[in-house]
C-alpha cells in the first residue's frame, strides 16, 4: 500500500457561499457520478472497485454511513451516494505520518477545522502528549497500554473513568468493551445513542415492552401507508427511497412531516431504473405537512382524537377492537384526555391546518396497515418521549403493530448503535443482562447507573470525571453548549480516543492524551486464528456478518477487538475469568459469550454463518407479546405542552447537510438545499426574514436565549431565505451546537433538544466570518 500525501485542503470563506434554488427530488443520475467520482479521484480504481463493490453484499462489508437495512435481493450497486463517501473517507491511502506530530502542535490543531483534520488522513500510529506537553508523539502499542493502564488503576474509584462509544463499533468489540468497563467496575457507558435515539428507546420500552423497530424490511412493500416523521432519508437514509419507492409501486400512500420541504421526501429518480434516469422519478409524498419544530405530539394527538370521533360516530368500524381487547391497556384514559384536546392549540403547535390533519386522519383511517418511521426531528425534541408515545397510541388505535405491512419504524443513525445497545453498551443495562455477566464470567458487575452523555459532560465539569476513553465519537463536536464541553474536557487528567481518523475531540484534551488507531470496517482484519469478520443489528434487528475487504492502510494498526483485548489484559490481571487473549486471536469466542449471555443471540456462531444472518426476536413484531408490567400494549396519556416563542425570536433546528457524516465533513456543499461552498448559513421563512427587517444573503449573528444569561452565538452567518415553516430557522450540526444549552434536555431520555433552541438573529457587526471551526466561532 503506498502512501499517498494529503491533498491541499482548501476551505471556502464566508464570501463564496453560493445559493441556488433548493432541489425538489433526490438521487437520479447525479447521485452516481456524485458518489463515485471521489472514490476513482482518492482510492483509484481497484480500491474503488474492491470497496464498492463489496459494500453491502453477502460476503462483504457492511456500509457505515447508516443503520439502513439490506434487502434480501441485493443488486450489484447495494450503495448510495453517501455510502459511498462514507468509504471513500475511511479507505482512503492518504495517511498522518510521523513527522505530522512534530509539525502540528495540539493548539495548532485547534485551531483547525473538522474537514481539514478529517482531510489529513487515516491515523496509522498510536501517539501519546505527556502532561504539560503541546504535542503528540509516537509511542509503542506496549506503552500505551501501560501509560491507560497505570491511570485507570491509580483513580480514587472506577466511577472516576467514563468510556465513551460511538455506533460505528461491531457487536464483537463492544461485547468485550462493555465487558472490561464493567469487569474494571464501572456503568459509565454514555454513547451517542444518548444523543440520537435514546427518546426512542424509552417511549417504546415503556409502551410496547421493547426499544426497536417491530417490522421488518419487507413490510414496507406491504403497507398501504407510510409516515415519515422527522426524518431526512435522501440524505441521510438513501437507500430507504428505494424501499419507498417499491412501496409506492405496490399502492401505498405516502405522508411526509416536516417543517422543511425535503427533496428526497419529495421525489426521487432511481438511478438503477430506466424511469429514474430519464423520467421525471417516483412521486414520495401523497401528503406533506410542514409543521412547526416540537409540533408532532399535537398532530399525533389531534389525528387520534379523529379516530376516536370517527369510531364514536361509526361504533365498531374504525377501531381494532379485538386487537385492543386483547393486547392493551389504557384506551380509557387516552380516549377520556383526548376528550378535551384544545384544536387552537394543535393548530397553534404544528401550525398546520385543520383540513390538513382531517386529511391525514382519513388516510390512516382508510389505511389497513400503517407505518410510522421517525428519526431525530423527533427524539430531539424537549417532548420527544411523549411525541414517540403518541405515534404509539395512533398505531395501537387499529392494530397497527404485530401484523404484515404495519409497525413502529425508528430509523436509527450509525450502522451498528442498535447492535451495541444489544451487547450491553448502556449506562442503565437491566439486571438480567448484569446477573447473565455475573453467571457467565464470576464477577460481580456493578449495578449502580453509570452516566450518559450529558451527564459526563456535567461530571466532568464538577471535577468527578478524570479519564475519558472513547471507542470511536467525537464527543466534545457532537454534545451541546460546545464552549462548556470543551472546558469540562480540558478539566480531565487523562483522554484517550480510539480512532480512525483525526477530530476535534483530539485537540480538545486532558493533561494527558493518547490517540489509538484502528482498523476500519472496509479493512481486513487478521488475526492468529486468520481472517476475522465482525458482526452488526441494522435498524430492523437483522444481524450479519462483515467481511473487511482491502488491505489495512497501515501495518501498525489493531482491530477495536484487539485494542480492547490488550488494554484489559493491562489493566485488570486477573480480576475476572476472562480469556482476553483468546478474545483477540479468534472472535469465534467472543461470540460463544455472546450466545449465552445476550437474549435473543443463541448459537450466535451458527446463525450469523447462515446466508443473510438472521433476525432477532422481536415479541410485538412476531407474536403481539409486550414485555411491559402489565404484559399488555401501553396506551399512554401525555399533557401537551409547546414551548412558546417569544415575539422577535425564531426556533432553530441544527442538522445534517447532504456532505457530512454528522461531525465528519465531507465537503461544503448541500446539493438538494441548494447550498454551495459554505455552511455557516442559517435558513428563514422568506416572511419571518421580512417581519423581522432582515433580507437574503445578509449576515447575522445567531443568538441563542437561555435563562442562564450565558452568551452562545454564532457569528456572521449567511441568511438563506427559504421555505421552511413559520418561525422555523435551521442551521448545520456540529457548529450550531454552541448555540444549545447542556441543561436542554428531552423529559424522560435526557438527550440534548438539538431540534429546538429559541434565537435571536441580529444583523452582524462585521462582514467577515472565521472558517469551519466551532471553537473559533
Ligand atoms: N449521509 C449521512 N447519513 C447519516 C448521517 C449523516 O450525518 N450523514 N447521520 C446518521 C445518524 S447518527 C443519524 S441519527 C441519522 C439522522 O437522520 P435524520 O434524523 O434524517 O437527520 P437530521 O439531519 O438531523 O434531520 C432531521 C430531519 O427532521 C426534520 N425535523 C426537525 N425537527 C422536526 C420536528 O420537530 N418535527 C418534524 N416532523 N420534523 C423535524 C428536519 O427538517 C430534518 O428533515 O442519519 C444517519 N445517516
Ligand atoms: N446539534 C446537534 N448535535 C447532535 C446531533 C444533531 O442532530 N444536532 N445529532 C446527534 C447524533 S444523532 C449522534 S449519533 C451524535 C454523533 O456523535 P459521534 O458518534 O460521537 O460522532 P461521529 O461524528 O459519528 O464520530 C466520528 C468519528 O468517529 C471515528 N471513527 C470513524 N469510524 C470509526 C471506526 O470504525 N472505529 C473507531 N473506533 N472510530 C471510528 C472517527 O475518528 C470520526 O472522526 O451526534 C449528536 N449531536
Ligand atoms: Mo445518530
Amino acid at each position: 500500500m503506498t502512501r499517498k500525501n494529503p491533498p491541499d485542503v482548501e476551505e471556502p470563506s464566508q464570501q463564496d457561499i453560493e445559493v441556488g434554488k433548493p432541489k425538489s427530488w433526490a438521487a437520479g443520475i447525479p447521485g452516481v457520478v456524485h458518489s463515485m467520482a471521489p472514490a476513482l479521484r482518492d482510492m483509484g480504481v481497484n480500491r474503488s472497485r474492491k470497496t464498492l463493490l463489496a459494500m453491502n453484499q453477502k460476503d462483504g462489508f457492511d456500509c457505515m454511513s447508516c443503520a439502513w437495512p439490506d434487502p434480501s435481493h441485493r443488486s450489484t450497486f447495494e450503495f448510495c451516494e453517501n455510502g459511498a463517501k462514507a468509504v471513500n473517507w475511511e479507505a482512503t491511502p492518504v495517511t498522518v505520518d510521523s513527522s505530522f506530530w512534530t509539525e502540528h502542535s495540539v493548539s495548532d490543531l485547534r485551531q483547525r477545522s473538522e474537514y481539514w483534520l478529517g482531510q489529513q488522513g487515516r491515523l496509522t500510529e498510536p501517539v501519546y502528549k505527556p502532561a504539560g506537553e503541546d504535542h503528540y508523539r509516537p509511542v509503542r502499542w506496549g506503552k500505551a497500554f501501560t501509560i491507560i493502564a497505570e491511570k485507570l488503576n491509580s483513580l480514587a474509584s472506577p466511577d472516576e473513568a467514563v468510556f465513551y462509544t460511538s455506533g460505528r463499533t461491531s457487536n464483537e468489540a463492544a461485547f468485550i468493551y462493555q465487558l472490561f468497563v464493567r469487569a474494571y467496575g464501572t456503568n459509565n457507558l454514555p454513547d451517542c445513542s444518548n444523543m440520537c435515539h435514546e427518546s426512542t428507546g424509552w417511549a417504546m420500552g415503556q409502551t410496547l415492552g421493547i426499544g426497536k423497530s417491530t417490522i421488518t424490511y419487507d413490510d414496507f412493500a406491504k403497507s398501504d401507508l407510510i409516515i415519515i416523521m422527522g426524518q431526512n432519508p435522501g440524505t441521510n437514509h438513501p437507500r430507504m427511497l428505494t424501499a419507498l419507492e417499491g412501496a409506492k409501486n405496490n399502492g401505498a400512500e405516502i405522508v411526509a412531516v416536516n417543517p422543511l420541504p425535503e427533496a428526497g421526501l419529495i421525489r426521487y429518480k432511481n438511478p438503477q431504473e430506466v424511469k429514474g434516469v430519464i423520467g421525471r422519478g417516483t412521486e414520495i409524498a401523497d401528503q406533506y405537512l410542514q409543521i412547526r419544530l416540537g409540533g408532532d405530539m399535537a398532530l399525533m394527538q389531534a389525528v387520534s382524537k379523529r379516530v376516536l370521533d370517527a369510531e364514536e360516530a361509526n361504533p365498531g368500524t374504525v377501531l381494532d377492537a379485538r386487537f385492543i381487547q386483547e393486547h392493551c391497556e389504557g384506551l380509557k384514559e387516552l380516549k377520556a384526555h383526548l376528550a378535551n384536546l384544545d384544536e387552537d392549540e394543535v393548530r397553534e403547535a404544528t401550525g398546520l391546518r385543520t383540513e390538513e390533519i382531517d386529511e391525514l386522519a382519513a388516510r390512516y383511517i382508510k389505511a389497513q396497515k400503517v407505518i410510522i418511521t421517525w428519526a431525530m426531528g423527533l427524539t430531539q425534541q424537549k417532548k420527544g418521549v411523549a411525541a414517540i408515545k403518541e405515534i404509539i397510541n395512533l398505531l395501537l388505535l387499529r392494530g397497527n403493530i404485530g401484523k404484515p405491512g404495519a409497525g413502529a419504524c425508528p430509523i436509527r443513525g450509525h450502522s451498528n448503535v442498535q447492535g451495541d445497545r444489544t451487547m450491553g453498551i448502556w449506562e442503565q443495562m437491566p439486571p438480567a443482562f448484569l446477573d447473565a455477566i455475573e453467571k457467565e464470567f464470576g464477577f460481580d458487575p456493578p449495578r449502580a447507573h453509570g452516566a450518559d452523555a450529558v451527564q459526563t459532560i456535567e461530571k466532568m465539569r464538577e471535577g468527578t470525571l478524570k479519564v475519558f476513553l472513547a471507542m470511536g465519537g467525537n464527543l466534545v463536536a457532537a454534545v451541546s453548549d460546545t464552549h462548556v464541553a470543551e472546558a469540562a474536557m480540558e478539566k480531565l487528567e487523562m483522554s484517550v480516543q480510539i480512532s480512525t481518523k483525526l477530530n476535534r475531540s483530539h485537540t480538545v484534551v486532558g493533561d494527558e492524551a493518547l490517540i489509538l488507531p484502528t482498523l476500519g470496517r472496509t479493512e481486513i482484519d487478521r488475526q492468529e486464528g486468520g481472517i476475522q469478520f465482525v458482526s452488526v443489528e441494522d435498524t430492523v434487528c437483522a444481524v450479519h456478518p462483515s467481511w473487511g475487504k482491502v488491505e489495512p492502510v497501515g501495518p501498525n494498526l489493531l482491530s477495536e477487538v484487539a485494542i480492547v483485548s490488550r488494554l484489559a489484559r493491562a489493566t485488570l490481571s486477573d480480576k475476572a475469568n476472562v480469556d482476553w487473549e483468546g478474545f483477540e486471536n479468534d472472535y469465534d469466542t467472543i461470540r460463544d459469550h455472546i450466545s449465552r449471555v445476550v437474549e435473543g443471540c443463541e448459537d450466535y456462531n451458527q446463525r450469523i454463518r447462515q446466508e443473510g444472518g438472521f433476525v432477532l426476536a422481536n415479541g410485538p413484531r412476531d407474536s403481539r407479546t409486550f414485555h411491559t408490567p402489565t404484559g399488555k400494549a401501553m396506551f399512554t396519556v401525555n399533557e401537551l405542552e409547546h414551548v412558546q416563542c417569544p415575539p422577535g425570536r425564531l426556533v432553530l433546528q441544527t442538522l445534517r447537510s447532504h456532505d457530512q457524516f454528522n461531525t465528519t465533513i465531507y465537503g461544503h456543499n448541500d446539493r438538494y438545499r441548494g447550498i454551495k461552498k459554505g455552511r455557516h448559513v442559517v435558513f428563514v421563512n422568506p416572511e419571518d426574514l421580512a417581519e423581522l427587517g432582515l433580507a437574503d444573503g445578509q449576515f447575522v449573528d445567531v443568538h441563542s436565549e437561555h435563562a442562564d444569561g450565558r452568551e452562545r452565538v454564532l457569528r456572521g452567518y449567511r441568511v438563506v431565505a427559504y421555505p421552511s415553516a413559520r418561525g422555523c430557522a435551521a442551521a448545520y450540526y456540529p457548529e450550531a451546537n454552541v448555540l444549545i444549552p447542556l441543561e436542554s434536555v428531552a423529559e424522560g431520555s435526557n438527550t440534548p433538544v438539538s431540534k429546538h433552541v429559541v434565537v435571536r438573529l441580529e444583523p452582524a457587526r462585521d462582514n467577515t466570518v472565521p472558517t469551519a471551526s466551532p471553537a473559533t466561532t
